[in-house]
């Protein structure tokens, strides 16, 4: 049995995450920490106040992603990566992101003060907008680094206050200004990630850790319904063109086809728009997000396909555009990072089970230019984007120490 408390401190992981909570903490218990947000700045200020006070180098990128590194003896060789995010959905919980860059954190924390020495750099990363509720779509810190969404592209997303991504990673930027700047993108030699599970499988099998084998497909789409105004009193009702009907007839039909596929199909419109949103005056224009997920790439493929049918068929009298945001297909994580967090949960008395991530990750990027691999831990019901998200103290504990465990082994850690 490898105790967990010569990897990490449980207690400390456990007061900076709560302390962490306070901020855009909601009278429900939940966190709203959006992205780039005063809420996420101030997150900053903590995390960035902890990472000096440990004598880890602190630094950002152009995407607004946050490095935190503990030197190696080798600082040309690439270094590892781990950690997570720290912007929250509106009513999002204390774990969801926040859990795995203070696993990651309190790993490396720990290495630093028993002055142990890794191979190569070891950074604790806090990717930029993983949520993607203020500024859709998400991941796109991640995106960025790997190369998978242009920066400027980015920049240019507006939120639902017409702030653009770019005003607001300034402005974060202004907030920190003497942080240095990384390169956008740099070679990596492994990521790992600790996330909460978001679902109930671990739960319910009583399992502490989960090894995850990848991420299942996700599709996303902006679909904009355009009809005409109209006066509510006057205008009869053959000649409308009402945009919220139409919704109403293709979210019923979407929903009737594409979310009845089979049990494993997961289909979400989560965000309407309406304008110009004023009673007495004919909907003019609907705008609504789809999100639609499944392990099986072909499956995924073909009701992607069927969503741009099913809108172009109940879109009379009005026009609808269909944009894809995401496209991003079922992976698998590394075996060899995989096996050795089996290893590690069995040495520490918590066997593993092999389990398929339902949540997107930033790790999904990640695998794409690196060995990557991902550490779940239980949360309560399996509820999440949820204020009343919940992990047992114990389960974060066991989690990170399995964390630390694999870092130490694959980072070549010398005293
Ligand atoms: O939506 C997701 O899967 C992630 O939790 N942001
Ligand atoms: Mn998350
Ligand atoms: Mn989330």
């Amino acid at each position: 049995m490898v105790s967990s408390n010569s990897l990490i401190n449980g207690d400390r992981l456990w007061t900076r995450l709560m302390a962490l909570a306070e901020i855009g903490a909601t009278p429900a218990g939940g966190v709203n920490r959006q992205a780039l947000s005063d809420g996420e700045i101030e997150a900053w200020r903590r995390v960035v106040g902890w990472a000096q006070a440990a004598d880890l180098t602190v630094a950002t990128d152009a995407a607004g992603n946050l490095f935190m590194t503990l030197p190696g003896r080798d600082p040309t060789a690439p270094p590892i990566l781990l950690g997570s995010h720290l912007d929250s959905q509106p009513t999002g919980g204390k774990f969801d992101g926040a859990a795995g860059v203070m696993a990651a954190f309190e790993a490396v924390v720990t290495l630093a003060e028993q002055r142990l020495r890794p191979a190569c750099d070891l950074v604790v990363v806090a990717w930029m907008n993983e949520e993607g509720s203020r500024f859709a779509p998400g991941m796109m810190g991640s995106e960025a680094f790997v190369g998978a969404r242009s920066l400027v592209a980015i920049r240019a997303v507006p939120d639902a206050d017409g702030v653009c991504v770019g005003d607001a990673l300034d402005r974060l930027h202004a907030a920190f200004p003497d942080l240095p700047h990384k390169p956008l993108g740099f070679p990596v030699a492994g990521y790992l990630e600790l996330h909460i599970e978001q679902g109930p499988l671990l739960e319910a099998s009583e399992h502490v850790i989960g090894a995850v084998t990848g991420i299942q497909g996700k599709k996303t789409f902006q679909v904009v319904i355009e009809g005409a105004e109209g006066h509510a009193g006057t205008l009869a009702q053959n000649e409308r063109r009402d945009a919220l009907l139409v919704f109403a007839r293709m979210a019923t039909a979407l929903n009737a086809e594409i979310g009845a596929i089979d049990d494993a199909i997961k289909f979400t419109i989560g965000r309407v728009t309406v304008e110009p949103n004023a009673p007495s005056v004919v909907p003019s224009r609907v705008t609504f997000s789809i999100d639609l997920r499944h392990p099986d790439n072909a499956v995924l493929d073909a009701a992607g396909a069927r969503i741009a049918v099913l809108c172009r068929r109940c879109a009379l009298p009005c026009t609808v555009t269909l944009t894809p945001l995401v496209d991003a297909p079922s992976n698998e994580f590394d075996p060899r990072l995989r096996d050795l967090i089996v290893q590690a949960a069995r040495d520490q008395g918590q066997p593993a089970m092999a389990i398929l991530s339902a949540a997107g990750h930033d790790a999904r990027h990640l695998a794409k230019v690196c060995p990557a691999a991902m550490i779940f831990i239980p949360c309560r019901d399996g509820a999440s984007h949820v204020e009343h998200e919940w992990a047992e103290p114990a389960h974060v504990t066991a989690g990170a120490a399995v964390l630390a465990q694999v870092l130490r082994e694959i980072a070549g850690v010398r005293s």
